[in-house]
């Protein structure tokens, strides 16, 4: 199928987290994260969150994918793709152990050069997530993670460091992954790096801990644009689309307001630098008071991004009616069922049209330009005895939200750029598996251990290599 609808210079690229792929979890002198003590899991067993490591028990995160060492054949197989960007993160504690140094770890900082330059040899612009799920642990342990406000200072400073370094080799820059993950129970740990007490007003916690990492990213917007003006610095919001489960009034003002709280209450700061309208009755009939200063409000007015970012997965539907539990269960959103969608072999539904609607919602209320930083499908492959891997439903997945992508651009939405999740396997987030699946490069590793971490070229990656070289109208 024929299409020739984006600009061009679009970046096309896929997207990674330190975390997910690095490993070498103590090497350099890099300290533990809090990714580093979670156990792996599975679709029916949870990760469990261990402050102090548990003998014996499995940690997926602590040697990943072997990116640390093999990053130079990763990128040259992201450049035989024809990638015109590769999305990552620098890991905190690489760069900080503890994070609350005054003086970086050089080792760390010299990682981060190689693979800048590797990126650079093959044409490629880095696209730098600042904090993506990977608190340096002690501030998790020592501090209380984000509901301390000495956070803001801490990932101040490190921003600071990071920018001075790398400001002539990094332009696109995102500070928090996923930041509206706070509205929900999974951002706790993962997002907040908060282990929670049963007792406490989690609700009044998480917000706090968001309003401190929204204070802490507009700080870094505004210094990054002071070491190099020509930084573009984005948000990076997991944008969770709930449409009403029926028509009734009661079902369409319930995702009114869903949307509102878990997607739009952290972009319009990201945006306008301030709160919305809508925020203050949500807080007052929550019991939650957030502590904001003079100094916060006017720092979040300064610290605006210059682009808005997103991942998009799936959606879900939401009802006021009583009868109807949640009977979906993603890593951050949850929700109802739609009648009218298939799901992925994990329970996340598959909904390329819905991509289509939130690049219209989202650039309709901001008019600022938008990335799509994350989109996939995780899916267990099955490698054919000569080691291919005919994963022709990765193919017609990519396939109808480019589609769909295309549809909002001829909407008139200012897209700059798709990044797809995990272009390489790695480690899964929420389960912990490499059994989830996202990339056209194969990896070889297996959730109970074998695999000599070999990478191998999917059927989905030829494909990819002629969507991009056609700049999406070969689909
Ligand atoms: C997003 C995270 C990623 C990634 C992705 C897929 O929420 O930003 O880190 O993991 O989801 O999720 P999972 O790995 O749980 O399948």
């Amino acid at each position: 199928m024929e299409h020739n609808c984006l600009p061009n210079h679009f970046l096309w690229g896929g997207a990674t987290a330190a975390n997910q792929i690095e490993g070498a979890w103590l090497l350099d002198g890099k300290g533990p994260s809090i990714m580093d003590h979670i156990t792996g899991g599975n679709h029916t067993k949870p990760r469990e969150i261990t402050p102090d490591l548990l003998l014996g028990a499995f940690y997926p995160n602590h040697d990943a994918i072997d990116f640390y060492h093999r990053y130079k054949e990763d990128i040259r197989l992201m450049a035989e793709m024809g990638f015109k960007a590769f999305r990552m993160s620098i890991a905190w504690s690489r760069i900080f152990p503890k994070g609350d140094e005054a003086e970086p770890n050089q080792a760390g900082l010299e990682f981060y050069d190689r693979v800048f330059g590797e990126l650079h040899r093959y044409g490629m612009e880095p696209l730098v997530t600042l904090s993506h799920y990977e608190l340096p642990m002690y501030l998790c342990k020592e501090y209380g993670g984000w509901k301390n406000r000495k956070l803001i200072d801490f990932f101040e400073h490190y921003a600071i460091t990071v920018f001075q370094r790398y400001k002539d080799k990094v332009k696109y820059w995102l500070t928090f992954n996923e930041i509206n993950c706070l509205t929900t129970n999974f951002g706790a740990y993962f997002g907040g790096g908060m282990l929670l007490e049963p007792g406490e007003n989690q609700e009044q916690t998480r917000y706090q801990a968001l309003h401190h990492q929204l204070v802490a990213s507009a700080k870094a917007v505004k210094d990054g644009h002071e070491i190099n003006p020509g930084f573009k610095i984005g948000c990076m919001i997991c944008y969770m689309a709930a449409y009403p489960l029926t028509c009734s009034p009661e079902d369409v003002l319930l995702a009114q307001q869903y949307d509102q709280i878990h997607n739009c209450l952290a972009g319009d700061v990201h945006v306008y630098g301030e709160y919305p309208a809508f925020a203050a009755r949500y807080f007052d009939e929550h019991g939650i008071r957030l502590e904001v200063t003079r100094e916060d409000e006017a720092i979040l007015r300064k610290g605006t991004v210059d682009y808005y970012t997103c991942s998009y997965y799936s959606s879900n539907c939401v009802t006021a009616s009583p009868e109807k539990a949640s009977e979906i269960k993603g890593n951050i959103m949850g929700g109802v069922k739609n009648p009218y969608l298939k799901a992925s072999e994990w329970g996340w539904q598959i909904d390329a049209k819905g991509l289509r609607w939130v690049l219209n919602h989202v650039y309709g209320r901001y008019r600022i330009p938008i990335m799509v930083v994350e989109n996939g499908l995780g899916a267990v492959d099955a490698p054919e005895k000569d080691g291919s891997v005919r994963d022709q439903y990765r193919i017609d997945y990519f396939r109808r939200h480019i589609e769909q992508m295309c549809e909002a651009v001829r909407d008139g939405v200012d897209l700059k750029g798709y990044t797809t999740w995990g272009p390489i396997d790695l480690v899964s987030a929420s389960t912990g598996e490499m059994a989830k699946r996202y990339g056209f490069i194969y990896v070889n590793k297996q959730d109970d251990g074998t695999g000599d971490y070999s990478r191998s070229r999917k059927d989905s990656f030829y494909w990819y290599q002629r969507v991009i070289e056609s700049n999406g109208q070969v689909l």
